[in-house]
Parts: structure tokens; C-alpha cells; sequence
């Protein structure tokens, strides 16, 4: 698995922490940015760089794989039933690191704009790029030994005034070589409570239902169940593994934020269980560990990987430092760019042409993003691969 990148290796390990705390953004009047566009969609309107936080959308799809060691557990799982509850539990997992961000938003990619990340401990290898710019689209891919992960994330967003959701269109899609299988499944949506006054949080609700392509041997379906007001049932999450003739084999009970148990308390047992946070992780954006070390530049990364590369993006690297005024200057500094970019590209009828992922059609005659298996390869010679690269700032 791409042992013989250079660069890989953090010589120093990762860091635990982020240089800078979060700014405080309490001065932002975001009634006022939201009021004047009422109806609009808000991907197309330009929000001020302290509402983010210092991590862009390609790195938020990395973070989805924070546990992967549950796709090496279901590689190794004979049990049809106990392996789809496994796949459960990491689809559960991948909106853990979500519980304490409702304070901030992603960074918003520029077009072609790319993320690369290597975890020699998880024995992966992730590619993200920025597809399309309006409406934004997100694809990705993941390699390992035990499993290839990939999707493409679109969304829609309803403001409610009070509220805002995300709806993602798009499927999820995991493949696990040692049988045969590629589930496939639906993301849930999300909402931010208190958009506008108040303690904003986050909430995920709706049905998911994991497939296996390649047997109908069984099926699940999750509910992250939608709380109110005074309801104890916060970040619930059921679920039903059932087999071919729809008898339930396995039930799933859970929070989100905390882990999954499969069977009936008090004997359920544990699938998965979320990580602890790091120390003082309110004042650093609610990041957790791997979140804080997605975005690290180490020395010798920084000829190795492609100029298009988050890491790079100069306003995001600024608000991670801490500068909030220089972030503000060249977000705008960049969006205009990529403005100017676009206009020259409409005039002499340019298409824009993803790098590293095509566009598919699939057997439902949705267009989808998968990659085109160049990026490793490209990447093992930089020095020829990435000169001619222009950045995207
Ligand atoms: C800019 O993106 P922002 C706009 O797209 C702008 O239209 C464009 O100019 P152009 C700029 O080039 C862009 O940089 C707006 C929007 C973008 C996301 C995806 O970064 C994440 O200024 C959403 O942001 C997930 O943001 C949210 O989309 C999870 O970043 C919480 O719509 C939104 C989000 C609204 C946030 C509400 C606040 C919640 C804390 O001229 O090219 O069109």
C-alpha cells in the first residue's frame, strides 16, 4: 500500500494540538448576511472567514474514516449479519466527530482543489477533490488492503430561520475485498439549531438503509431518530439487521456521538465507542485528535504534494494560525481569482476537467464521481508530476 511514498511518515508524529485557538466571532452579525438572502440558495453567497473553522469539506469526508479499524474488523468477519452490524456502526461513526461543530462550517474548496491523506497507522490512503463549484461537489476515494471506500457529496440547504439544513445527496459506497461485498448507503440530514441566537447545535435525522450489492443475504436499516424539545432521546440511533426473508437477526441501539450496542440491554454488547477529546477542545473549533491532525504540514510534505492541496490554501492556514484579518483578505483574495478564472474559462468555452476523478453514470442513471486511479501514481514522482501544476491561489 504506497510504502514507497516519501513523506508519508510523520518523522515526529503528528501533532496533538492546533497552533491557535478559535477566534471569537461573537461581533459577526449573521442575521445580517442571512436577511438579505432569504430564499437564496447559501452555497452562492460569500460568508465571512470567521464562521469557519480550519478544515475544508474535502478534509470533513476524510474525517468520516476517523474508524476504519471497523472496516478492518468487518473484513474479517465470516458472519454475514455480525459484519453488516460492524458496517453499522462505522456508517454511525462517521458523524461522531460532528458533536461539537456546530460552531463553525468548512471551508468551501475552490474548484480543483485537491486533499491527499496518508495513514500509514490505518494502512490508508485518501484523495479528495473539489469537482464543481456551483452547485459545490465533493468526491473521494480511500484505499487499503482490507477495504476501498469512495462517494461524492452534493448538498441542498434549507434556511429556516431559525434553523438550517443540509440535505447531501449522494451514496456511500465501501467495498470489502476479502468477500466480495460493496454496501452501499444514504447519508441522513443534518441541521444546525440556533443558526441565529442562542447555543447552536447540531442534530441528524432521518432512515439509512446499507445494501450489499453483490448478495441480498441481509439488509440494514438505521433511524437516527429526530429529538424535541423534551425528549431524552438526543442523538438516538436504532437500527435492524435483517436477513433475506426480513426477520430481524440483529438489533442495533446507540448515540451518535457516543457508540453503538447490538441486542437487548441489559446484555447488548458493544460495537463501537467513540474516542476522547482532547484537552481545552471547546476553544480549539471542537476538533478532535485526527480532525487536529488532518491539516498538518509537515517540511518534508511540502514538495511532495501537489500545490493544489488544502494544506496549502493560504486563508485557511491563516485562521488556523490564528490571523483572522489576513484569512479575511485572502479568502477574498482567492475567491476573486477563481472568479476571474471562471469568467476567462466561459469566454473561450473552457469546461472545466476534474483531475483525478470522472464522472459516471450509474445503474439508476445518476451521475456520479469516481476516481481515475492517477493521483498514487502521479504522486510518486512529484518533481515531474506537479511542476506544471498551477495552483488554484
Ligand atoms: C463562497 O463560499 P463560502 C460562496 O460559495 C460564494 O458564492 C463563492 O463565490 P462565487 C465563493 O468563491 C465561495 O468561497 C458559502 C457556503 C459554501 C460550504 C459547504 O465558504 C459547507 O463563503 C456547508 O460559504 C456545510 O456556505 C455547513 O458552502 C455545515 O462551505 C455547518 O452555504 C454555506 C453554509 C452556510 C453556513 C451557515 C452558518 C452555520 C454555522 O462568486 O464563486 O459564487
Amino acid at each position: 500500500l504506497n510504502g514507497d511514498l516519501a513523506g508519508s511518515a510523520f518523522r515526529n508524529g503528528r501533532r496533538p494540538s492546533l497552533p491557535a485557538p478559535s477566534p471569537d466571532c461573537s461581533n459577526i452579525n449573521l442575521w445580517n448576511i442571512l436577511r438579505n438572502n432569504i430564499g437564496k440558495d447559501l452555497s452562492k453567497v460569500s460568508m465571512p472567514v470567521e464562521l469557519n473553522e480550519p478544515l475544508n469539506t474535502l478534509q470533513h469526508m476524510c474525517e468520516e474514516l476517523e474508524y476504519t479499524e471497523l472496516l478492518d474488523r468487518a473484513a474479517d468477519t465470516e458472519d454475514p449479519y455480525e459484519r453488516m452490524a460492524i458496517m453499522a456502526a462505522f456508517v454511525i461513526s462517521g458523524y461522531s466527530s460532528t458533536y461539537y461543530r456546530a460552531g463553525s462550517k468548512p471551508f468551501n474548496p475552490l474548484l480543483g482543489e485537491t486533499y491527499e491523506c496518508i495513514r500509514e497507522d490505518k494502512g490508508m490512503c485518501f484523495i479528495a477533490e473539489q469537482v464543481s463549484h456551483h452547485p459545490p461537489i465533493s468526491a473521494c476515494h480511500a484505499d487499503s488492503n482490507k477495504f476501498t471506500f469512495w462517494q461524492d457529496v452534493r448538498w441542498k440547504n434549507k434556511f429556516w430561520g431559525k434553523s438550517m439544513e443540509i440535505l447531501p445527496i449522494g451514496t456511500v459506497n465501501v467495498m470489502l475485498p476479502s468477500f466480495g461485498d460493496h454496501y452501499e448507503w444514504n447519508k441522513v440530514t443534518t441541521c444546525v439549531h440556533n443558526i441565529l441566537s442562542g447555543r447552536r447545535w447540531i442534530e441528524h435525522y432521518g432512515e439509512i438503509t446499507i445494501r450489499n450489492t453483490k448478495s441480498s443475504a441481509c439488509i440494514c436499516k438505521l433511524t437516527f431518530v429526530k429529538g424535541n424539545y423534551w425528549s431524552s432521546n438526543v442523538n438516538e440511533v436504532q437500527g435492524i439487521v435483517m436477513d433475506q426473508e426480513g426477520k430481524v437477526v440483529h438489533r442495533l441501539f446507540g448515540k451518535w456521538h457516543e457508540g453503538l450496542y447490538c441486542g437487548v440491554p441489559p446484555s447488548a454488547k458493544c460495537i463501537w465507542r467513540t474516542g476522547s477529546m482532547p484537552t481545552d477542545y471547546e476553544l480549539y473549533y471542537g476538533f478532535t485528535r485526527f480532525a487536529i491532525e488532518l491539516n498538518e504540514l509537515c517540511p518534508e510534505m511540502q514538495d511532495l504534494l501537489p500545490p493544489t492541496d488544502a494544506r496549502f490554501r493560504p486563508d485557511q492556514r491563516h485562521l488556523e494560525e490564528g490571523n483572522v484579518e489576513m484569512a479575511a483578505s485572502e479568502k477574498q483574495r482567492i475567491e476573486d481569482l477563481q472568479r476571474t478564472r471562471r469568467k476567462w474559462q466561459e469566454e473561450n468555452d473552457i469546461k472545466h476537467e476534474p483531475r483525478f476523478f470522472k464522472k459516471v453514470v450509474d445503474a439508476n442513471h445518476r451521475e456520479r464521481w469516481v476516481t481515475n486511479n492517477t493521483y498514487w501514481e502521479l504522486r510518486k514522482s512529484p518533481e515531474m508530476s506537479w511542476t506544471n501544476r498551477h495552483p488554484v491561489w
